[in-house]
């Protein structure tokens, strides 16, 4: 042996021991104070570079930290399993996506026991294996039975490009596929979805839990909680049934200063109300209209357009004819999908008033202020041009209107958010079948759970078509009425995998467990989690349903507690060559060699120098070399302050040591 640091040596040698005295295992028998820390666990593509590390090395010496402190602490980990990426190599390459997946996995965990983590591996979940989706789909069941999964048809979210429907939560950066980045079109599918709407509210409170304000602040702008009022306006029109058009709006106190009425181009009435005349005009902008994301209908600053119906509707208020019109920034499936156009005091409205001549009345005017404004006007003001509610603040204003709507039966006071209810099924082959059943007879029938899990057959064709491969598998497709037992077909589309993501933590405190999804008392003892550490992409998309599921399950009374993680920290990005360190970026630095040849403390340690764990930073060789130097420089120093230790005893003693490893040659001159 000689002085220098060996990690290779060293850490083998730590790494064995540990193993050996088993001293990372967790057990809930213990008389100190539990700590849950989660890290997000990966998705398996395949490898982890030093982006991944920067997840997992400093979640785990905080870990280490609080077991020192005396805490129990469990820190598992495991894999995200299913997923499109298993499915395009499938194609691509011809490999069973369960094939890539599990190879994947072997190689990422034997990169994770590379770290050096504390990590308890008799807790490794792995989504993909049906000991796993088992329960995912049971789960399913529960929320079917529960009344919150549902079947409808819907305008989709749909990416061309991957062949798939997306969540409203995957359309990123201005109406892209979150995985590909082609812009996101439009179809009309049946679905299934996850009433995560009824938690609307609940899901805005955050007093219990301790969360960046970043995180709450796009949770809450997610779920979009507008307050205000629908009030309807007349239809006066031999040929249609419908009597009134209802709209959302925020402002019932500027109903004076409509001159205009907007309807979502996707609108049912809008057919109804389209004249001779202006149909050749109105068919052609609906087909243009197509092209748009709901982005780009609804960005600011956006060129208004839009075409006159030919006909009216009455402001009640007033008795005014006020023209109809269609737009694009009328969205479908937000408040009625109309909309009053009040051009004095909406900046929307300002625009599109100006594009098409269309008259600008003000009825809020600024404290002090009566003339005519000459440009829009959104904040609070006092009533004029308004009738009897002429000198009244806006406040006032709008609770006088809201009374006298209701009075009449014209309109509610009412609020209304933006989020909408989770689509979860993909039409795709790598997820958690949906355990359903389509009888002739009985119509649709859920699966019995002792008949789970609902496998994959691992015999599917995998073609780019966009159907799912399941469709054309005869021996999954045909099966029999769990009611009636006559002949009946199955769903064939599966489970978004953030379904499979939103309770792995529960299973991480039992995962060996066969006959329920968790054992009550694990769970108990560690939920909830104590500290949640991941990227903040992850805000409305995992966040959001993760509190969804608990709140659900707490519901059922399977658990007991509202929210899963008290605290949540989110780490910042490596940077590397001036953008973030990402596979599709290509920019990705390997871990492997510079832990074989530096080792894994100089890989852990070099990423906790780098600077506050919010902020990240960069990677830079050189500054790794630093590192690397600078263990040594210690490995030396506590080397030699022993050796001359040892020595000084022997001197003092008069007792010769047995120094059969050399260490003394290095030190005595
Ligand atoms: C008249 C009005 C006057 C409005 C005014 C605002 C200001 P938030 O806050 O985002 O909820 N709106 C209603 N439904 C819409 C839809 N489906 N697509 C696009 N816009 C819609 O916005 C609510 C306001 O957005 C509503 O209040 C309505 O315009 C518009 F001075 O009504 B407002
Ligand atoms: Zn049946």
């Amino acid at each position: 042996m000689n002085l220098n640091y060996n990690p290779q040596e060293i850490e083998k040698r730590w790494q064995q021991k540990w193993e050996f005295d088993h001293i990372y295992e967790v057990s809930e028998e213990s008389e100190r104070p539990k700590f849950y820390a989660l890290t997000m666990f990966p998705y398996t593509s395949g490898d982890l570079h030093i982006g991944h590390w920067y997840a997992m090395a400093p979640s785990d010496v905080y870990a280490r930290f609080k077991r020192m402190q005396g805490y129990n602490v469990l820190h598992p980990m495991g894999f995200d399993a299913f997923g499109l990426p298993a499915e395009n190599a499938a194609i691509s390459h011809g490999t069973h996506p369960s094939t890539w997946t599990m190879e994947n996995v072997e190689n990422m965990r034997r990169q994770l026991k590379s770290i050096g983590a504390l990590y308890d591996w008799r807790h490794e979940v792995i989504t993909c294996l049906p000991e796993y989706y088992k329960w995912t789909q049971w789960f399913f069941l529960q929320l079917y039975h529960s009344g919150l999964a549902y079947r409808a048809k819907a305008p989709v979210n749909w990416c061309p490009n991957c062949q798939a429907v997306l969540a409203n939560e995957q359309v990123v950066d201005e109406g892209s596929c979150w995985r590909c980045g082609t812009p996101v079109t439009k179809r009309n599918l049946e679905q299934w979805f996850f009433r995560i709407t009824k938690y609307a509210e609940e899901l805005l409170d955050f007093s219990n839990i301790d969360w960046p304000e970043r995180i709450k602040t796009m949770q809450k702008n997610w779920i979009g909680k507008s307050i205000g009022a629908e009030v309807s306006f007349s239809l006066e029109h031999a040929d249609i049934s419908q009597k009134e058009i209802r709209v959302f709006t925020t402002r019932p106190d500027t109903i004076y200063g409509v001159t205009f009425f907007l309807l979502a181009p996707e609108h049912p009435l809008v057919p109804l109300l389209t004249t001779p005349e202006q149909k050749a005009a109105v068919d052609d902008y609906i087909n243009w209209c197509k092209h748009s994301t709901d982005y780009e209908r609804t960005a600011v600053g956006r060129e208004k357009t839009g075409v006159f119906l030919g006909n009216y509707v009455i402001n009640r208020l007033n008795g005014e004819k006020i023209p109809i019109w269609i737009t694009d920034y009328v969205l479908p499936s937000y408040g009625t999908g109309a909309v009053m156009g009040v051009p004095a005091h909406d900046e929307r409205d300002f625009d599109f008033a100006n594009k098409f001549n269309i008259p600008v009345r003000t009825v809020i005017s600024p404290a002090n202020h009566t003339a005519q404004l000459t440009e829009v006007y959104a904040g609070q003001g006092i009533m004029v041009n308004s009738n009897e509610f002429n000198g009244m603040s806006s406040e006032e204003g709008y609770n006088a209107i809201c009374s006298f709507m209701a009075s009449k039966g014209w309109g509610k006071r009412q609020t209304i958010y933006r989020l909408r209810d989770w689509l979860i099924s993909r039409q795709r082959y790598w997820g958690a079948p949906i355990p359903m059943v389509y009888c002739d007879k009985c119509g649709l029938v859920p699966v019995s759970e002792k008949d789970l899990p609902v496998l994959l057959p691992p015999d599917a064709e995998f073609k780019p078509t966009g159907e799912s491969p399941l469709k054309y598998s005869q021996s999954f497709v045909n099966t029999t009425c769990p009611k009636c037992g006559g002949a009946a077909k199955r769903e064939t589309d599966t489970m978004d995998t953030f379904m499979c993501s939103s309770w792995y933590f529960l299973r991480y405190t039992s995962p060996k467990s066969n006959d329920v999804a968790f054992d009550v008392k694990k769970l108990n003892y560690w939920m909830p989690v104590d500290l949640y550490t991941g990227g903040a992409e992850h805000a409305v998309l995992h966040l959001l349903y993760s509190r969804f599921f608990t709140k659900a399950l707490r519901d059922m009374k399977l658990i007991d507690f509202d929210e899963p993680f008290t605290h949540l920290y989110n780490q910042g990005t490596i940077i590397y060559h001036g953008g973030k360190m990402s596979k599709s970026k290509g920019n990705v630095i390997a871990p492997d060699k510079y832990v074989s040849k530096f080792g894994a403390d100089a890989v852990r340690a070099y990423l906790m120098f780098i600077g506050p764990w919010e902020f990240g930073g960069e990677w830079s060789d050189s500054g790794f070399v630093g590192i690397s130097r600078w263990l040594n420089r210690i490995w030396k120093l506590l080397e030699k302050s022993y050796v001359t230790f040892m020595w000084a005893m022997e001197l003092s003693s008069n007792v010769p040591l047995n120094w059969t490893d050399g260490r003394k040659q290095h030190i005595i001159p």
